[in-house]
């Protein structure tokens, strides 16, 4: 294993937070990310990379050892499974709650729920652990629409100020979990490249507490 450190970031809303962190922590990226069309990045330190991922991507390329840290949404990482995994820092931005949700004032009708998410897994073993029968159904996006289209009589999405859910005549209903950005080390590199982590991941960690 090369003693180069990879970074996975995820691109989008996650992606605007964690530059100011990594930055408190020394590392910039060599180039402005916004004006490229590049996905693997050179940083101020020659022995540090970033490549810039799809949110859903990062945990597998961290897992995989195709990168060594990584930084993902809680809710990615609960829906992909923390195999191979160290969850070391909660980087305490992009926060929000992973929720069920239906239509404003209209309970479940059916005996068995149907639950259109993208959180399949993570929808299978909520709704497992309440006991409630359902029947998950996968979407990749627009997950508001799907009761109004009685597709589903429920959803499993993310939720911060609810303002998406009123707006198609939806409301919150149960808390399944609090969601923040968290970091992510693959096992093998925390092990081999300890001496490089470590200071990295304290770095952070001030960068992190010196926001709240
Ligand atoms: O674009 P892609 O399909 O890859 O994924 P994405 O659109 O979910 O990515 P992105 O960049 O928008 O968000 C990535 C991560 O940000 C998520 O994995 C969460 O960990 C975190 N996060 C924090 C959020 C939100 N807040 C959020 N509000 N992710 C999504 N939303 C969306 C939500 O899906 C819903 O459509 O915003 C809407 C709800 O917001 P409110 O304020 O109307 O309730
Ligand atoms: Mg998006």
């Amino acid at each position: 294993m090369s003693k180069q450190l990879i970074l996975a970031l995820s691109k989008g809303r996650i992606l605007e937070e964690t530059l100011p962190l990594l930055a408190d922590a020394g590392i910039t990226p060599a180039e402005d990310l916004s004006k490229s069309r590049k996905l693997l990045f050179d940083t101020n330190l020659p022995d540090v990379k970033l490549v810039i991922i799809r949110a859903t991507d990062v945990p597998t390329y961290v897992q995989l050892g195709a990168a060594d840290v990584g930084i993902a949404g809680k809710d990615v990482l609960l829906e992909h499974g923390a195999e191979g995994l160290y969850e070391p820092l909660d980087l305490e931005i992009a926060r929000c709650k992973l929720m069920t949700a239906g239509v404003t004032g209209q309970l479940p009708a059916h005996a068995r729920r149907r639950v259109a998410t993208k959180f399949v897994n993570v929808a299978r073993r909520y709704y497992a652990e309440q006991g409630i029968q359902a029947e998950v159904i996968k979407l990749y996006g627009a997950m508001e629409l799907a009761p109004l289209m009685n597709l589903a009589d429920e959803i499993v999405d993310i939720v911060d100020t609810g303002n998406t859910l009123r707006a198609n005549g939806m409301e919150p209903r149960e808390l399944i979990a609090h969601i923040s950005t968290r970091l992510v080390v693959n096992k093998a590199a925390m092990t081999m490249k300890h001496e490089r982590i470590k200071p990295l991941l304290e770095r952070l960690g001030t960068a992190v507490k010196k926001r709240q």
